[in-house]
């Protein structure tokens, strides 16, 4: 899903973050690339002009955050500017007996989105009955029946008790009867959710449809995000028209659906993680890594070190710090390496003593050899996560009070790519 956007956009982002220090015509090279980019993505021509001057006029007229750099504060901004572009996401409330309509020109994936929000609500416990009131097209009922079958969920023509999700015929073209037979059916229904069904090939285009139906919407779905170069277009005209994005579709399986989420949307195309969190929260990057506080932090020794590669080593918050401090190139193999060694790790910490872990600076060579001994591994591997720790140590050392953010984030950084050894 990423696609060609996403790398241009992280290419662009990357030059400049690679810059030792930064200047404006360093900015304007780095403008000038987003617009391309923008524009073959089809957003508006507007909106991206807008953007170009809200990230020079912040960038370089802002004082930046204490502890930030310029360039910093200029990536910063250029983050919340992407982000605010694609605007608009919404909560999806969930209820017991939800209804859901769907509408949407012909093709646009009403009938399958049907199925895929079937499935999104089925693995969230509740299981809706999928309505075809499609009279139009030959065989629509028997489409989405086919669909709903291979997730278990039941198929009608007509309208049942709640919950529901109703799928609607399509149009060539946006109608005045297309509207009122909408309206006629929102009347009667009274459904929780409106979403009108746009593909990302639609491009800026998407946002005049939204606008056609107006508060008749709760929210858009923009389905083949994976297949088209526009779908930048079609967000940010859905954005720019004030329409909350509830979902994007992704692919053709039944599952290819995301709920839409700006900033991780943004953080994911850009490839960095949520650069807010990074440059700005490096307390809150502490607290997903795991149940260590700062001052654990500020009188490290191996059990804190311990309990910080117990969280690491959680399948799921450990792509996500990795994802947190920047390193999303990382094949799975080196993922992979670094799951392993932090096993290594946690074996050798569980084979020492109480005192040897509560203060390791007693740890002489007899001691090493008995911990590599007790944990199956090496004198050399023993020294080389002593290594490690006496690097972190050092970083935290003399990290006191206030001025933590900076530091911290230095200190994560450097001891997950401390860990990435050969
Ligand atoms: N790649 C990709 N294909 C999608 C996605 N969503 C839908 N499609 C495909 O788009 C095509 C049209 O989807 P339908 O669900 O039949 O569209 P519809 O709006 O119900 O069409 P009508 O009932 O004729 O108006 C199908 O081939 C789907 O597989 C998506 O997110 N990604
Ligand atoms: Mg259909």
């Amino acid at each position: 899903m990423i696609g060609e956007l996403g790398s241009r956009l992280r290419d662009a982002i990357k030059s400049f973050a690679g810059k030792g220090s930064v200047n404006k015509a360093e900015l304007d090279v780095l403008i000038k690339e987003l617009q391309r980019v923008l524009i073959s993505s089809d957003v508006n021509v507007k909106l991206v002009s807008d953007l170009s001057k809200a990230i020079r006029k912040k960038g370089l007229d802002e004082k930046p955050l204490p502890g930030l750099t310029v360039k910093e504060h200029i990536l910063r901004v250029v983050y919340d500017q992407l982000v605010s572009l694609v605007g608009l996401g919404t909560e999806i409330p969930t209820k017991k007996d939800i209804k859901i309509v769907l509408l949407g020109l012909y093709g646009s994936g009403k009938t399958t989105t049907a199925s895929k929000l079937g499935y999104w609500l089925k693995k969230r416990g509740i299981t809706p009955t999928l309505v075809s009131l499609d009279r139009d097209r030959p065989a629509a009922y028997e489409q989405l029946e086919q669909l709903g079958n291979k997730i278990g969920l039941k198929a009608s023509k007509e309208l049942v008790k709640a919950p529901i999700i109703i799928d609607t015929a399509g149009r060539d073209a946006l109608s005045e009867s297309m509207l009122k037979e909408a309206k006629n059916l929102l009347k009667k229904e009274k459904p929780e959710h409106v979403f009108l069904v746009v593909p990302a090939e639609m491009g800026h285009e998407a946002g005049k449809q939204a606008e056609a139906f107006g508060d008749l919407l709760t929210g858009v779905i923009i389905t083949r995000m994976d297949g088209s170069a526009k779908g930048g277009g079609a967000l940010s005209a859905c954005a720019q028209a004030k329409v909350p994005i509830a979902f994007i579709g992704t692919g053709e399986r039944v599952d290819d659906l995301e709920i839409f989420e700006p900033k991780r949307y943004m953080s994911r195309l850009l490839g960095w993680g949520d650069i807010k969190g990074l440059i700005e929260k490096a307390r809150e990057i502490q607290n997903e890594i795991g149940p260590v506080n700062l001052s654990d932090l500020s009188n490290l020794n191996m059990v804190t070190f311990y309990k910080q590669l117990e969280a690491l080593t959680k399948m799921g918050p450990f792509e996500k710090v990795l994802q947190m401090v920047g390193l999303t190139d990382l094949d799975k193999k080196t993922v992979g390496d670094m799951k392993g060694k932090l096993k290594r790790y946690k074996v050798m910490i569980d084979s020492m003593t109480k005192n040897e872990r509560e203060d390791p600076g007693i740890l002489s060579t007899t001691r090493i050899e008995r911990i590599a001994k007790g944990s199956g591994t090496t004198i050399r591997e023993v020294r080389e996560l002593l290594k490690e720790f006496n690097m972190m140590k050092k970083m935290v050392k003399g990290m006191a009070g206030g001025k933590i953010g900076k530091k911290m984030k230095g200190m994560n950084l450097k001891a997950l790519k401390g860990m990435k050894l050969k």
